[in-house]
């Protein structure tokens, strides 16, 4: 998969793309990043690439112009047409159905924006969709995209060192993940349930499906009632 990001920050994504997951999966040659700063496609002598809202009021506007131009040039970076997502809290709520989803394109374009929002031209003109990773607005969409890059490439196949890992997620079931332990089996007095211990996979797994529906229910009722799980 090809990711390439639209912002005015790019070395906000140096740290998180050269550490863990997303570096190894650069490595391997299973993720191909590409940052493109859109200030080099501003046209105006003060780098400009913001301005003022019409009809008034306060904050600044992303322009049209150097969106479409940074778009254009990146598009054509690779062969490979990119699905155009812009970031922005006006847009559709990011899950892990999503996350799947777009883990299964060839080429990603996000599009992260600063300032108070996008000329409404950028999202018509574009044909991007628009992702929120939650009801709270952040400064800028860079920390949303590398949410969204986090969440997609480590579902892509051999990107985790245990390929059942991605698997018994929390949410990939509709349910949250049941308790985990390991060593030592007695820890400041708290003892490892039995049943982990006995041996029986069988058993195991109805434990396991039990907790999860369990702390689904305590914790998290909404992802039962909307959900598909039994
Ligand atoms: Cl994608 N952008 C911004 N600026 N704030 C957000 C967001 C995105 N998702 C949640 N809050």
């Amino acid at each position: 998969m090809r990711i390439d990001v639209l912002t005015l920050f790019p070395q906000m994504f140096e740290s998180p793309l050269s550490c863990s997951i997303l570096k190894r999966a650069q490595d391997n040659g299973l993720l191909e990043t590409a940052l493109t700063d859109i200030r080099d496609f501003s046209t105006d002598s003060y780098n400009k690439v913001d301005d003022k809202p019409y009809g008034g009021g306060p904050g600044m506007v992303m322009m049209p112009g150097p969106v479409f131009d940074c778009f254009e040039h990146v598009q054509k970076l690779s062969p490979e047409e990119g699905r155009p997502i812009l970031l922005t809290p006006q847009g559709q709520q990011f899950d892990q159905a999503k996350a799947l989803e777009l883990a299964a394109e060839k080429r990603l374009i996000l599009i992260a924006g600063k300032y108070e929002g996008f000329d409404e031209r950028i999202r018509t003109g574009l044909g991007a969709e628009q992702i929120s990773i939650g009801d709270y607005v952040l400064s800028g969409g860079e920390l949303a995209a590398m949410v969204i890059i986090d969440a997609v490439v480590r579902l892509l196949a051999g990107a985790l060192g245990d390929e059942d890992s991605a698997k018994d997620d929390s949410f990939s079931e509709g349910l949250l993940e049941y308790p985990h332990y390991t060593r030592p089996e007695v820890f400041r007095g708290m003892k490892v349930p039995e049943i982990l211990l006995s041996g029986d996979h069988a058993k195991i797994a109805e434990w396991r499906r039990h907790k999860s529906l369990e702390r689904t229910k305590k914790w998290r009722p909404d992802l039962l009632r909307n959900g598909d799980s039994t």
